[in-house]
């Protein structure tokens, strides 16, 4: 790739963050196999923007998808449709989609602008280009393209929210309940077991009288992270209440989820918590109730009563212990 920056050419592109509403400081790639103009639209372009130039459109797409690019201005004069071939490559990967595509053609190519714009081109320009209007319409798609990117990141942001704990960052009860139905299910048409077990921690308003809420706190935090060490990425823990969690097992029958949650007990009942910044270290047990998927279908509102009924039993049975 021929990297053509503001530097080569001898001015310096403004700083990205400083400049991030207007437009400038974006990183464009320009695919145009005619030197001549390339070299012009480069230089112009490198008064407000980083550019890197590709001739060859297939190595364009593999730079634009490892790139990290505000902004891809693509010819469409390139032989054999190449450039609209990779407008509509660009728009189907994952990782270009987002990125909007400036065309730029010939006069008598105009048909492959309209095509261009049908398979998803965000604005064009035909040749030969105004300076001030080239500068003019990369500024426009870049600021665009920043502004939805931020609303983009907002949303993934509040989804996040709304599906986890804040003091564990474990999910929350609203998401363990929606999705432990689709889990059910899955489980039930594969014919795959799935385990289900209550953990809640033992005496643990003692531990709250005892050593004030911000240790309690503490405990909570510690046990989440001891938790997420014990589990599968294909498990779901979450927050069910105050002091008490939910871990769902799919594709886990009995037998080894009572290893899962035996290996559990121990890894909390073995190692004291540390509270208060760590001068002070507390013993602190749990009591486990575990269930599976008895028959296909089965209420998920039944499998947890049965988790909870367990639960009650280890409690009334000692405490510290997995009953299932
Ligand atoms: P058991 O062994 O029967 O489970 O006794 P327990 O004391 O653990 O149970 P109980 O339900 O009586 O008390 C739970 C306590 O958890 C009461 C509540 O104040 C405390 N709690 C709930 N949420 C939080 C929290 O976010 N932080 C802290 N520090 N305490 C909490
Ligand atoms: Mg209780
Ligand atoms: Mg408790
Ligand atoms: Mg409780």
């Amino acid at each position: 790739m021929r990297a053509i920056t503001s530097l080569e050419i001898g001015m310096q592109a403004p700083e990205r963050s400083a400049v991030a509403d207007t437009g400038r400081g974006g990183r464009i790639l320009l695919v145009d196999d005619r030197q001549s103009s390339y070299e012009r639209l480069a230089t112009i372009l490198a008064a407000e923007h980083t550019i890197d130039v590709e001739p060859n459109p297939t190595e364009a797409l593999f730079h634009a998808a490892e790139g990290n690019y505000d902004l891809l201005i693509v010819s469409l004069d390139l032989n054999n449709f190449d450039g609209l071939r990779l407008c509509s490559q660009a728009r189907s990967l994952e990782r270009t989609r987002h990125v909007p595509i400036l065309a730029i053609a010939d006069p008598e190519n105009s048909t492959r602008l309209l095509r261009g714009l049908e398979i998803g081109v965000n604005d064009y320009l035909l040749r030969p280009i105004d300076k001030t209007e080239l500068l003019a319409r990369a500024r426009t798609q870049i600021r665009r393209r920043r502004y939805t990117d931020h609303l983009r990141d907002n949303v993934q942001n509040s989804i996040e929210m709304a599906i986890t704990d804040a003091l564990t960052g474990l999910h929350n009860r609203r998401y363990m309940e929606s999705h432990l139905a689709t889990l059910a299910d899955q489980a039930s048409t594969r014919g795959k077991p799935l385990a289900l077990m209550i953990l809640d921690i033992d005496y643990f308003k003692s531990i709250n009288d005892n050593y004030g809420h911000d240790a309690g706190d503490d405990v909570l935090r510690e046990f989440a992270v001891r938790v997420r060490k014990s589990i599968r990425g294909i498990d779901l823990a979450c927050r069910y209440g105050g002091e008490e969690f939910v871990i769902v097992m799919p594709e886990t029958d009995l037998h080894v989820a009572g290893m899962v949650a035996e290996r559990l007990r121990r890894s909390i009942a073995g190692e004291p918590f540390a509270v208060h910044k760590g001068t002070k270290r507390i013993e602190v047990t749990i009591s486990i109730g575990l269930t599976t998927l008895e028959q296909k279908g089965e209420a998920v509102a039944d499998v947890l009563k049965r988790a909870d009924t367990a639960l009650y039993r280890a409690k009334h049975d000692g405490r510290n212990r997995v009953v299932s």
